[in-house]
């Protein structure tokens, strides 16, 4: 239910009133353990903060008031109504994301806004670019089951650190007996466990694999059958490789040349799962990357040899899209300030997502919510800084107090979410109910009961709820896939890329920035901004590499000024041999409110509108000072 790889399988009970969570023993991946996270989730349930009244205001200066349900449910109604009268419908958005992924719980909400013709939001804030990549290549980015690196001897984790962020996945390549490797920017936690590390300078990746592929294609170690049989546009892809040079390759990633050449040798004969990162390609290069890294499993014969993401079941009845009688407005999720800004958003309904937290360039998204004229709703188990730029903020429930099922984007199993108790709050569907009603609306389809809607998707996709309720999980079996693209194979020339006015093969373009770059990847023990109140266990430094650190007088826990053009923050130094020079760390997405800052005031909202608007927070550049 989480935003996580892992979709876990949890057995809850409740004793003497408190949540007791742990593993389910019998799920073949989360098998029985839970991540630290995971395990303190009885005290998020639990937590003193949750909201447990409506709160509501006329305006953003003055303080909130609590409510009824009924008087919030209203108040909303009527504003919703005014809006649509005045400005029409498509100056409703309707803003969620995946803070929770329980398939009703996500999409039900969505029913509502279809049905008022309202905008939607084309979603690019997490894997966006990779996904647009993928496709350009496979015609789809959902990669290997998992279960299937049981037959494999290598996987190499490309701009991803799953020992924070996919435990589960981790341990299992490791029960697995596979080899493990790392392409990363810093020596992160999964890099230290693993047997290879490369570590690689940002936006080079494209490079790197490119250079990689030359090495396998020239010393003709590539599966020349499988390749022949299954790529389009191999001979010119290699006059392209042609051009690619060595030496520069080396120069520009910072890896040696006999490294490149060991990593294709060994990557070549090993034949090498790639599991590639979502972190790697929220950049300006983050697309061309995937599709340079993209190639390599097909050049040693893998069908689909990569770990990106997964889709088990079409999970569309929820959302309702026929429900309109219009097509859809959708507008990029990142540039959600930019059309605030320019009017086109008057009414904002946001639900499973704290955008004042998660989302780039805070200081521009926080002045265009006050001065302009948009009515904001937002829907959370706590007062997060988003509720606190809200008109109306409404409880939400957690997943131990509702009926929902949920898939994952790592494994091929779905879950079913069966309540514990109801402690306070509403579900997401159950507020869209309310709301429909309070809007005097009469189709049948948003009142539909969460079993009903989790009966017809699991008939749907050939799954019984009674099967999925005896053991808590069903795995969905694999059909036989082909590659769905115009030339129906592997498309090393890609048509679709063309199409989108790319050059057919990806390009390495130099991101030479003043200052330092910021990387602000994952927490261990936050999902995004999730967990930062509830266990405040986060880490605030400025992660500095000693080099760096002295030229600017800098020595470990300094207190240091973080600027540019975006905002300033202020924090503490931990100087860090995982760091190479030029590159700082700050953690991503923590709670403002109770920080002071986040990492979000000072990342870039420049998208890459050729790869879907997809997120760039990786592209940041910043300069330090010690105050
Ligand atoms: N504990 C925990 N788990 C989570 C989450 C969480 O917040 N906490 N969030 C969930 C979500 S929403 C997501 S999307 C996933 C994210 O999962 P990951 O993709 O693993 O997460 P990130 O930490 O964003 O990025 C991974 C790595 O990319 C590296 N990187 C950055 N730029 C480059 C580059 O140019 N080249 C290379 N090679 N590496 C680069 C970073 O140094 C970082 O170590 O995790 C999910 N799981
Ligand atoms: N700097 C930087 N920023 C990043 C990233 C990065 O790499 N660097 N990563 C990005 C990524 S990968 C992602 S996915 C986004 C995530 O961005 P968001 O989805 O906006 O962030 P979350 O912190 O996951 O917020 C989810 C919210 O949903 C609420 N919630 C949980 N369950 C429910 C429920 O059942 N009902 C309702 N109504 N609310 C619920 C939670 O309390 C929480 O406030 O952040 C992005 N932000
Ligand atoms: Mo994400």
């Amino acid at each position: 239910m989480r935003d996580c790889y892992d979709t876990c399988s949890i057995i809850s009970e409740l004793k003497e009133g408190v949540l007791r969570v742990k593993g389910n023993p019998s799920h073949p991946i989360t098998r029985g353990f839970l991540c630290p996270k995971g395990a303190l989730l009885s005290k998020w349930f639990h937590s003193e903060e949750r909201l447990k009244t409506p709160l509501v205001r006329e305006d953003l200066r003055e303080d909130f008031k609590e409510t009824g349900w009924k008087e919030a449910i209203n108040f909303v109604a009527a504003r919703l109504s005014e809006t649509i009268q005045k400005h029409g419908s498509e100056s409703v958005l309707v803003y969620n994301y995946a803070g929770d992924r329980g398939v009703v719980n996500y999409a039900f909400p969505l029913r509502l806004f279809h049905y008022l013709n309202a905008s939607m939001l084309d979603y690019g804030i997490c894997d966006r670019a990779g996904q647009e990549a993928l496709r350009d290549v496979y015609g789809t980015a959902v990669g290997m089951d998992p279960e299937d690196l049981k037959n494999q001897k290598l996987i190499v984790y490309w701009g991803v650190n799953p020992f924070w962020t996919n435990l589960h996945g981790f341990m299992l390549a490791k029960r697995y007996g596979l080899e493990k490797w790392v392409v990363d920017v810093v020596k992160t936690e999964t890099a230290k466990k693993s047997e290879k590390f490369f570590q690689i300078r940002p936006n080079t990746d494209v490079l790197f694999a490119l250079g990689v592929a030359r090495v396998i294609v020239e010393s003709n170690i590539y599966d020349r059958e499988f390749v022949e049989k299954n790529v389009y546009g191999f001979e010119k892809f290699v006059e392209y490789l042609s051009t690619i040079d060595l030496d520069f390759v080396a120069k520009e990633t910072g890896i040696q040349g006999e490294k490149i050449e060991e990593f294709a040798f060994e990557y070549a004969e090993k034949k090498g799962v790639i599991h590639i990162g979502y972190g790697l390609q929220r950049s300006f290069m983050g697309g061309e990357a995937v599709r340079a890294i993209a190639i390599l499993p097909t050049l040693v014969g893998h069908k689909f040899g990569f770990i990106y993401d997964m889709k088990t079941i079409d999970k569309s009845y929820a959302e309702g899209e026929f429900l309109r009688t219009r097509p859809v407005k959708r507008i990029p999720q990142m540039k959600l300030a930019e059309f605030i800004e320019n009017g086109d958003i008057k009414f904002l309904y946001i639900y499973n997502a704290n955008p004042l937290a998660s989302l780039p360039n805070q200081n521009r998204l926080r002045k265009a919510i006050m001065k302009n004229d948009v009515f904001v709703v937002v829907h959370d188990i706590f007062l997060t800084d988003t509720a606190l730029y809200a008109h109306v903020v409404l409880p939400a429930s957690t997943f131990f107090e509702r009926l929902d099922i949920a898939d994952s984007y790592y494994h091929r199993y779905v879950a079913l979410n069966e309540p514990v108790t109801q402690l306070c709050g509403k579900s997401n569907s159950e507020v869209t109910r309310l709301l429909a009603k309070a809007l005097d609306i009469k189709n049948p389809c948003l009142y539909e009961s969460d079993e009903d809607v989790i009966r017809k998707i699991l008939e749907k996709n050939g799954l019984s709820f009674e099967e999925l309720k005896e053991r808590g999980f069903v795995k969905v079996e694999e059909k036989e896939r082909f590659y769905n693209t115009p030339s129906g194979k592997v498309e090393f020339y890609s048509q679709r890329a063309v199409g989108r006015g790319l050059p057919p093969f990806p390009q390495y373009n130099p991101l030479k920035r003043k200052g330092l770059q910021l990387l602000s990847p994952t927490w261990k023990l936050t999902i995004t901004s999730q967990y930062h109140n509830t266990y405040n266990i986060i880490d605030p430094y400025l992660h500095i590499s000693p080099q760096d650190a002295d030229e600017r007088g800098i020595k470990d826990n300094d207190e240091v000024e973080v600027f540019n053009e975006y905002g300033n923050i202020k924090t503490r130094a931990k100087v860090s041999e995982d760091v190479p020079s030029g590159i700082v760390v700050l953690y991503k997405a923590f709670w403002p409110k109770l920080l002071g800052w986040n990492v979000n005031f000072l990342t870039t909202d420049e998208t890459v509108e050729k790869y879907g608007n997809g997120s760039a927070y990786h592209s940041t550049w910043v300069e330090v000072r010690k105050i």
